[in-house]
């Protein structure tokens, strides 16, 4: 699936790792590298533009947690924008017990009638009864062809040869299946013609006619970016449905497709990737990017940054613990309590902090933003040795930071006071939140 893209983005990975040293040279050329192959997948350009200036951004500019590798980071990185990037909001989900009406639209060959036996057969295998209505009243042959995809796997067919008004067999074959109390019904429908115009109007009508529960437009994925006007169109005329992009097996502008796509904020609920009835997959942007960057590495990639990063932590707990907190050690604690909402909430969870009364916690929220321009106006040395400080350093201090002397002591105050109750508490519990901080 999608092979010249995987190739040229799995290069430049490789390419990027590779190098000696990651400085600001490597990284630009990682994304020269992205961009080359993002734009010969027909991804949009400006799409792609938007995309690696946001990468090469956060890997120049975003601090790295220590102890992790720049290159995993950054290769981390892209993983992440490129999910967001083709991330859907929904997944396709049947929001009643029984007769669940779907309707499948198309142009013309963008595959509907194959996706519907996948579809049918997809859903049955996960227990559901399927029926399935052909009311393709133009297609020579259309009957034909979704009762043998269906067939073998006893998925029933309501159809009527003769019937030539795609409505009135619509809603007999619902009848039928409603009888047949059937789970889903999905409806195969005549192709419209090249543009979007004709389809949409076709969409309007039919779902006024006959109210289906989910729209689905299947889009060929061989047509690139240009499925960013049927997607457009799409969402604008339904706020319920979802799309399923054809073909992506060997389609050399698969991922132009499902850019377009994404960036209209339609959601993606399936893509077809082969002939065959199995060849439909639910759509996950983590897992589909995963697959393209090479999900074996990706994986053992976020793993190992968790494990870096809870031993980093780890290590810091050890030094605190032994009594050697520095003022950003402090300061970090407090920001990351600060990002959980409620300090008051976060200061139960500490067994020593009990005893530090309620209006010296709200007094920390308070104090955070003082605080973190007094400690930008410290030197490094002062801020992992607190008790370097006397009032010249104070005074010093006060003046960078445009704060007064006593908020200056008072933080220090407040550094002392932590620093003894972390060796009295030796540190269980700062690990206690640092664990329950690290599981959120
Ligand atoms: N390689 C590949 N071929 C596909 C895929 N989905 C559909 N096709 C092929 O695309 C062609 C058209 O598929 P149909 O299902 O007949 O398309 P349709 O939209 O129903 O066509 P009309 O009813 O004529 O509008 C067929 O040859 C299918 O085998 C896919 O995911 N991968
Ligand atoms: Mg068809």
């Amino acid at each position: 699936m999608l092979d010249n893209l995987k190739t040229g983005l799995q290069d430049a990975i490789k390419k990027f790792v590779g190098n000696d040293e990651i400085d600001e040279q490597s990284v630009k050329e990682f994304v020269k590298d992205l961009q080359r192959s993002l734009l010969q997948a027909d991804v949009n350009v400006k799409l792609v533009f938007d995309l690696t200036k946001k990468i090469e951004t956060r890997a120049l500019e975003e601090k790295i947690p220590t102890g992790i590798p720049k290159r995993d980071y950054i290769v981390k990185i892209l993983y992440e924008e490129l999910s967001t990037t083709l991330g859907s909001e929904r997944k396709f989900e049947l929001n009643k017990a029984k007769g669940n009406i779907i309707l499948v639209l198309g142009i013309q060959g963008s595959g509907k009638t194959t996706t519907i036996g996948k579809l049918a057969r997809y859903l049955t295998k996960k227990n559901h009864s399927v029926g399935v209505i052909g009311a393709d009243t133009f297609r020579p042959g259309a009957l034909a062809q979704i009762t043998s995809l269906c067939e073998p796997f006893d998925i029933e067919i309501f159809g009527q040869e003769k019937e030539k008004n795609a409505v009135k067999i619509i809603n007999n074959g619902i009848d039928y299946f409603n009888k047949a109390e059937k789970e889903v019904i999905i409806i195969d429908t005549t192709g419209r013609h090249k543009e979007e115009g004709g389809l949409m109007d076709e969409m309007k009508e039919l779902t006024k006619k006959i109210k289906p529960d989910h729209t689905l437009l299947v889009i060929d994925s061989t047509i690139g970016q240009q499925s960013e006007a049927q997607s457009k169109a799409f969402t604008e005329v339904s706020s319920i449905g979802g799309i399923i992009i054809t073909k992506l097996d060997g389609a050399a502008k698969g991922g132009g497709a499902i850019a377009a796509v994404t960036n209209t904020n339609a959601n993606i609920f399936f893509i077809g990737t082969g002939e065959r009835i199995d060849d439909l997959e639910e759509f996950v942007s983590t897992r589909f990017v995963g697959r393209l960057i090479g999900m074996g590495d990706i994986q053992t990639l976020l793993q190992r940054l968790k494990e870096i990063q809870s031993e980093d932590q780890e290590i810091k707990m050890q030094r605190i613990m032994s009594g050697k907190m520095t003022i950003n050690d402090l300061y970090e604690q407090l920001e990351q309590i600060n990002k959980m909402g409620s300090l008051k909430k976060v200061m139960e969870l500490i067994p020593g902090a009990a005893q530090v009364p309620e209006k010296d916690i709200d007094n920390i929220e308070e104090n955070m933003e003082k605080w973190k321009f007094i400690i930008q106006s410290m030197t490094k040395d002062e801020k992992e040795d607190p008790d370097l400080m006397n009032s010249s350093r104070v005074k010093r201090i006060a003046k960078g930071s445009g704060r007064s002397e006593k908020e200056i002591k008072e933080l220090l105050n407040r550094y002392k006071q932590s620093k003894q109750m972390m060796k009295a508490s030796k540190g269980r519990g700062m690990r206690q939140l640092m664990k329950k901080l690290g599981a959120s």
